[in-house]
């Protein structure tokens, strides 16, 4: 059997491949893990409607019933949404487990990825990706994201990463593994809440079009892997980093004295800055994914034009 055999890809999906048509994949673990419901299922049919407001077709991805789905129905959007936490967070290691059993499961950036290459998908827009965490040098957690990025090859569009993460050491592995991080009209990486960050980006490019140019150049050439395109959130939309700050440093001490590790510790600290800070980050959050579909749309556009 090929692994097309196991791929559900939604007919719209399908036909706008096809016909050479721009496409932008979308995950499921920011529906099930990292907002709540029911702004998460809002969230998810909003970020639909402004990728196709933006010229692309939106194919959101997860795994139901042990079937590997590019392009979701309404239904399934609920049922991610609304079981929230109790749905599998899968990345690279438990797809074989998930489709083994048959069960349902909400993607991470990385295992979104794998789909989305699979179905022939090169662009994706979510809200923050994984990488390497505060403490690492003692933890060792580092999301498989950043592998991922290292070897598929699609195009994520993100708001940079939130600041539970130590943002220099997850440069530094993008560094060491091939894969660059641009900045949409920045130079300097944004950190999701926030423009900005003490850290610079490896290109700032201004365009769409000249995004797709490089996401050419760089398949043309076979070199394998994706790269990040860093869109800081919308000014109006930001918050101030001495706001964010005290809840991520209350999240990281809790987590500490609890235990929480390995696939928990992202959901949780998500789930306690959310918390938190209360409806002024989660709005943020909910505008910068929005942003970042935008911009996804119009660099799946060049790409199909420049492509062909
Ligand atoms: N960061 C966010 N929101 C999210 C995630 C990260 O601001 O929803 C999710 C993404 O699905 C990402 C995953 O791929 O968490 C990373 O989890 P881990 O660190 O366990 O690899
Ligand atoms: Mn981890």
């Amino acid at each position: 059997m090929t692994q097309h055999a196991y791929l559900d890809i939604h007919p719209e999906v399908a036909a706008a491949l096809a016909a050479g048509q721009p496409v932008v994949a979308l995950e499921s673990t920011i529906i099930s893990h990292g907002m709540p419901y029911p702004q998460n299922v809002e969230t998810a049919l909003q970020v639909e409607a402004e990728v196709r407001a933006h010229g692309a077709v939106p194919a959101t991805i997860a795994i139901i019933n042990g079937r590997l789905k590019a392009g979701l129905s309404r239904d399934d959007i609920e049922v991610l949404g609304k079981n929230g936490r109790e749905v599998v967070k899968v990345s690279r290691r438990d797809i074989p487990f998930i489709v083994a059993a048959g069960q349902t499961g909400a993607t991470t950036v990385a295992s979104t990825m794998i789909v989305a290459a699979m179905a022939g998908i090169r662009v994706f827009a979510t809200g923050g990706i994984g990488g390497v965490h505060r403490g690492a040098q003692q933890s060792f957690d580092i999301s498989a994201d950043l592998q991922e990025l290292a070897q598929t090859p699609l195009a994520v569009v993100c708001a940079g990463a939130k600041s539970i993460l130590d943002l220099g050491l997850t440069l530094e592995y993008l560094e060491t593994h091939g894969v660059p991080v641009i900045g949409y009209q920045t130079a300097t990486l944004p950190a999701f809440f926030t423009r900005d960050s003490a850290f610079k980006v490896d290109y700032r490019l201004d365009s769409p079009a000249a995004i797709a140019a490089v996401m050419k150049a760089k398949w043309d050439l076979q070199l394998q892997g994706g790269m990040v395109v860093a869109n800081p959130i919308p000014a109006q939309y930001a918050l101030s980093s001495a706001s964010i700050d005290a809840a991520i440093e209350q999240a990281l001490a809790e987590a500490s004295t609890q235990g929480i590790g390995g696939k928990e510790s992202t959901p949780f600290l998500l789930a306690r800055v959310c918390e938190l800070t209360g409806g002024n980050s989660l709005a943020a959050n909910i505008q910068l994914v929005l942003n970042n579909a935008r911009l996804a749309a119009a660099i799946a556009s060049d790409y199909c034009r420049l492509h062909g």
